[in-house]
């Protein structure tokens, strides 16, 4: 500021101080003014959405904002970029693609739907659009083992959860499971049914999953009347047909009420205090990610719902640049891999088919070992050939973990593990993948991972503002008044299962408190 400047404004403020009216809320500006909007969700995923219907449903207006794209699925099923080669609305601002494996195609940047953040050591996954994770994962609804969900939330009624918001949760992402005769005659779940065969062989147990993916489409999808989406090997680039994602389910209820309006390529980048409410600086991206308009918008109550990472980067930047400086110490903190670990397994004998639906129904269920806790998605290799490999998702119990710190200097986020940080789980799949082999043959899949294990890459990032931490049991963030999160961010870094239905029935319960007791 130059020196005159700061002598004008010294004036000014010295004739507020003794004159109310004009003056005084001319030098407050705007923060006179009541805020903008009653409510703003950043995001759109898991708990935004449910965040977004029932306040709806109680009269609410709502504002969302996301920084990805409406993913509109038409009768033309060409939304979403194919698996094989994937184009450039597969990723998210990349000059090429980013699986987990396989990466040979290159194309022009692009707000596509799948992200991949890389961190010291961890390449983290995220969907980018009106629905979030629901886009591009595999649909997988799993209620987490109640006595796990006990120990990681013990201060949570959990009679009321596996009553109330776990049902509910599950009917309305209308979570269903595969019919017994259709896995068991299906040519597409040759692989599920070869690798549940050679798990018993090892003396584990399986379990079939629920999932979002409507069966009865899929079975259409087999009989060849209809687009073939998880029959066509579409999943983690979005699916042209078939999946209840978010903008199917709770988002399109939410839409219906007239109540929720969502502003897509709209990324939040400051959040601040001011006045009663909350002050959010946005950047309005093109499909290039260029910046192409800058927006300011206020609101009276805020929610926080941008996924783990996205929640960390907004809550900590606040923290660390003035915007919201009374935030807890435990933001960023607590934040786990869910165990996850991907792994494996060549040359297994027979053949798990080159036909394979890409919406995996099985898990290997072995939490209950005391020393190599896993429960492993028995998950498929699409690709259209015989690979005579099998793929899993080892979710593991890992005890560490990791804390988001915002650095000032290179203005991004960063994350802190300790060190060996997945030393446990990696003992975990090792354990399990050389238990499969020795009963049945077959490698640990050195063609697909590095030493056959990808402890590097996590699908479910978990915490960074857990309840009872950072947050009170309900999402309500400690240090200011309605100011909420309610994402992954929730969840201490691991639930014993993939994590979605988690997230949401704990949305649920604390929505349900949060409306009740601070919109009276
Ligand atoms: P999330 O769904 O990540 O949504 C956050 C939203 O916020 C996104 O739409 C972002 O674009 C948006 N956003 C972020 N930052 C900003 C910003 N600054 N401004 C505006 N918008 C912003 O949050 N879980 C399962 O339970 N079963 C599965 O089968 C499964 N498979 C998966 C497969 C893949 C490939 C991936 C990546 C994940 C999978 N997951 C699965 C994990 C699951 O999708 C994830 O836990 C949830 O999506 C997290 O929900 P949140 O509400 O935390």
């Amino acid at each position: 500021m130059q020196r005159k400047d700061f002598l004008k404004l010294g004036a000014l403020a010295a004739l507020a101080a003794g004159a109310p009216g004009t003056i005084a809320s001319a030098l407050a500006g705007r923060k006179q003014l009541p805020p903008e909007h009653p409510v703003i969700i950043v995001g759109t995923g898991y708990g935004a959405s449910v965040a977004a219907l029932r306040l709806a449903q109680k009269g609410v207006r709502v504002l969302m904002l996301e920084m990805g794209m409406e993913w509109p699925v038409t009768s033309r099923h060409d939304t979403f970029s194919k698996m094989m080669p994937p184009d450039h609305r597969s990723s998210w601002l990349k000059d090429g693609s980013i699986a987990p494996f396989g990466n040979i195609f290159s194309f022009k940047k692009y707000t596509g739907v799948l992200d991949r953040m890389e961190f010291d050591g961890l390449k983290i996954y995220a969907g980018r659009g009106v629905g979030g994770g629901s886009l591009v994962n595999g649909g997988m609804a799993v209620t987490p083992k109640r006595a796990y969900f006990e120990e990681i939330f013990p201060e949570i009624d959990s009679a009321e959860m596996y009553a109330r918001y776990f049902p509910l949760a599950n009917q309305t992402l209308k979570a269903n499971l595969i019919a017994p005769a259709f896995f068991e005659r299906s040519e597409w779940y040759r692989f599920s049914r070869v690798a549940q065969q050679q798990a018993h062989k090892s003396g584990y147990k399986t379990t079939f999953v629920p999932n979002v993916y409507d069966f009865n489409y899929m079975e259409q999808e087999d009989a060849g009347t209809v687009y073939r989406s998880a029959l066509g090997g579409e999943v983690i680039y979005g699916n042209n047909a078939g999946k209840n994602s978010l903008d199917k389910t709770y988002l399109a209820a939410a839409r219906k009420t007239g109540l929720v309006e969502i502003l897509t390529l709209h990324e939040v980048a400051d959040v601040a205090a001011e006045g009663n409410g909350y002050k959010l600086d946005v950047n309005c991206i093109d499909t290039s990610g260029a910046v192409v308009q800058t927006k300011v918008f206020t609101c009276k109550y805020l929610f926080v719902c941008a996924g783990s990472v996205g929640t960390a980067s907004i809550l900590l930047k606040a923290k660390a640049t003035g915007g919201l400086p009374d935030l807890s110490e435990d933001v960023g903190k607590y934040w786990g891999n869910n165990g996850n670990v991907m792994t494996g397994r060549n040359f297994v004998r027979p053949g798990t088919g080159a036909s394979q639906s890409s919406i995996p129904v099985m898990a290997i269920d072995d939490w209950n070992n005391p020393a190599h806790p896993v429960f492993a998605e028995i998950a498929p290799l699409p690709i259209g050939l015989e690979a005579w490999s099998t793929l899993y998702l080892a979710i593991t119990r890992n005890p560490d973990r990791g804390t988001f710190i915002y650095d000032k200097a290179s203005k991004a986020l960063q994350l802190r593990l300790p060190e060996n940080f997945t030393r446990q789980s990696v003992a975990a799949t090792r354990n399990l993948i050389d238990k499969l082999n020795d009963g049945n043959g077959g490698t640990i899949a050195h063609l697909l991972f590095h030493n056959g294990i990808g402890d590097d890459i996590c699908y479910h990032p978990l915490g960074g503002c857990v309840l009872g931490r950072a947050s009170d049991m309900y999402g309500r963030v400690k240090g200011y008044r309605n100011l909420y999160v309610i994402d992954g961010s929730m969840i201490p870094g691991s639930t014993g299962v993939n994590p979605f239905v988690t997230i949401t029935a704990l949305a649920e319960r604390c929505i349900a408190e949060i409306h009740k007791k601070d919109f009276a």
